[in-house]
């Protein structure tokens, strides 16, 4: 069948977000992902949210591609340099998730410090009959030491929460920021230190060359035997099977997890039987508000692209003379 050419073709993964479907509807022809192995017509754009790869491959097999939207920060599944070699722009939607995400960083240290998920299926089990001023001991939060791997936008707003819980707040980033250590009270110390000394490392960076598989064996044996490891940023960036193990022998002493390696893990992965792992499905920027403005940033990304003007929010810009 000859392809619709009145509205630009774009192909998106799903399930899409309702204010996605309602804002592109009229507007651009909707595929399937299907459609980016390019048997079925040309393509104008990509729609995609964290998932799939769009790689090097993908964008020569659609030379028509004009921009790629991402539903959410992290463009690990694009490679933007080839993106951008080959004068396709790709656009996020940063700043409007943060403090959700840092939201979510804090309820699962809380939930994970005071094991509320343990303590929430023991009081709905038959086995709680009566309180026991003994069972269930957790960590202190408050006063306590919160190192924070990746001091971006949301690792800012983690530092920010951590004030109201009186911690104190150590930092790891590639660079050093003297201009919020004042203000928020923070103190930039090595990655191997920040390990040492907290109580409470919370992840918060890119999955980058850099960073995938940062907490590994090594790394986990550095850490407290007590200390608990939060988990916002993507699942590689922790090496599974030594966060298993590290669980299991009292290397450390829990972890919450909103994103895993796999992710999905297998239901029958042995991390999803240990007590003292919280997980989340990837709930980081899962509210009303942050969703919806989600949808809009990445909407105002895909149209701008596809009519050929520079993106509200782009991931790259172009060389001078491709854009
Ligand atoms: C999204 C995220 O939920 O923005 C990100 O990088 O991980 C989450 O906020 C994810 O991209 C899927 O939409």
């Amino acid at each position: 069948m000859e392809p619709n050419r009145n509205r630009p073709r774009v192909a998106a993964d799903g399930p899409l977000d309702s204010t996605v479907m309602s804002l592109l509807a009229d507007r651009v022809e909707l595929l399937p992902w299907d459609a980016t192995d390019g048997t079925t017509g040309p393509l104008d754009g990509l729609y995609t949210y964290g998932h799939p790869t769009v790689d090097a491959a993908m964008l020569d097999r659609l030379p028509g591609v004009r921009v790629v939207s991402n539903y959410g920060v992290g463009v690990d599944h694009i490679d933007v340099p080839a993106a951008t070699a080959r004068g396709i722009l790709v656009g996020n939607t940063p700043g409007v998730l943060d403090g959700a995400t840092a939201d979510m960083g804090f309820a699962l240290l809380l939930a994970t410090a005071r094991r509320l998920v343990e303590g929430d299926r023991y009081a709905r089990s038959a086995a709680f009959t009566r309180y026991d001023p003994g069972y269930m001991l957790g960590r202190e939060v408050h006063g306590s030491t919160l190192g924070i791997v990746g001091m971006g936008r949301i690792g800012e707003k983690i530092a920010r929460r951590a004030l109201g819980f009186d911690m104190t707040v150590l930092y790891h980033n590639r660079r050093p920021r003297p201009e919020i250590e004042s203000a928020l009270d923070l103190r930039y110390v090595g990655f191997e230190e920040l390990l040492g000394m907290s109580d409470f490392v919370v992840l918060c960076v890119p999955l980058t060359d850099q960073t995938r598989g940062l907490i590994n064996a090594s790394s986990l044996k550095q850490m407290k035997p007590s200390a608990v490891l939060v988990n916002i940023a993507r699942g590689p960036v922790v090496v599974t099977g030594d966060l298993l193990d590290a669980l299991r022998t009292g290397t450390i002493a829990a972890a919450g997890l909103d994103v895993t390696d796999p992710e999905p893990l297998p239901r029958d992965h042995p991390l999803l039987s240990l007590e003292n792992v919280v997980i989340s499905p990837h709930l980081g920027s899962a509210t009303d508000r942050t969703r919806l403005r989600m949808a809009e940033g990445s909407v105002a990304n895909l149209i701008a692209g596809l009519a050929g003007h520079p993106l509200p929010s782009p991931v790259s810009t172009l060389p001078p003379e491709r854009s």
